[in-house]
């Protein structure tokens, strides 16, 4: 007998493809969500939200199409991948900016967000798609990707960012931004451990974890980060005096 798995195409034993599905009705239903309660926040919230339901709903079309690909040909879709995060994680930056607009951000702290999260993007994508195999390929590359990480990091934790929430007065800016923070210490830092299953990659090479261990990291992350992102958002846009 057919079960439902088989109709909707889930291999029953294959744990990455059902992150693919699950990643793309969650992001689907995310944005949904943002989208709609858009209309029930304070008029400065309001791009706010937008945003929150655009990284959801990049991500939830790029999920279709990884999930297809990933099933036709059981590889990674590396590109797809990078595209979606290319475009996705630039909105977040976009988002740490409106948070702290308000309090005096300016469109050069925008510039830089971004720019060092295309950087670790492409140099991340380099490591992964040009990959020959070898450790060294994968840790030059992932290291020089770990830079413009540290640079996000730093600015949400004790840069700019941070200083502009604590110049806000609201504290419910400081608390949210607070928490946009740990996202990316701990939500973010999910996706170097994905890198690292690649062949050449650490875990690989040192432990054996399995390159078909990437997307699942990298779906788990997505999950977290782009929905838990949108959700901080949408909570201070909700309980925010001001
Ligand atoms: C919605 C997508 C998000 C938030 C993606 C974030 C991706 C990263 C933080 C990736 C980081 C990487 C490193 C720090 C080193 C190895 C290469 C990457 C690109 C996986």
């Amino acid at each position: 007998m057919k079960t439902l798995l088989d109709i909707i195409a889930i291999p029953k034993d294959d744990p990455i493809a059902f992150t693919f599905f699950t990643g793309y009705m969650a992001m689907l239903a995310a944005s949904v969500f943002f989208f709609v309660e858009r209309s029930s926040v304070e008029g400065k919230w309001k791009l706010s939200m937008l945003v929150s339901g655009l990284i959801t709903g990049i991500a939830a079309v790029h999920y279709y199409y990884m999930r297809d690909y990933y099933l036709s040909t059981g590889e990674n879709p590396t590109a797809l991948r990078y595209i979606d995060w290319t475009l996705t994680v630039p909105l977040m930056c976009v988002e740490f900016y409106l948070l702290t607009k308000a309090a005096g951000a300016t469109k050069s702290l925008l510039w830089k967000l971004i720019f060092a999260s295309v950087w670790m993007l492409v140099t991340g994508y380099i490591g992964e798609a040009f990959t020959d195999g070898s450790t060294g390929h994968s840790v030059l590359w992932g290291l020089l990707s770990t830079l413009g990480y540290l640079y996000v990091l730093y600015t949400a934790w004790l840069g700019e960012v941070a200083q502009l929430a604590a110049k806000s007065g609201d504290a419910t800016v400081v608390k949210g931004i607070r928490t946009l923070a740990w996202f990316v210490l701990v939500g973010w830092a999910i996706y170097p451990i994905g890198y690292m299953c690649m062949p050449g990659g650490w875990l690989n090479t040192f432990l054996g974890w399995q390159s078909s261990n990437v997307d699942l990291f990298y779906n788990i992350a997505d999950a977290i980060n782009k929905i838990g992102f949108g959700l901080v958002v949408y909570s201070i846009a909700v309980s925010s005096k001001k």
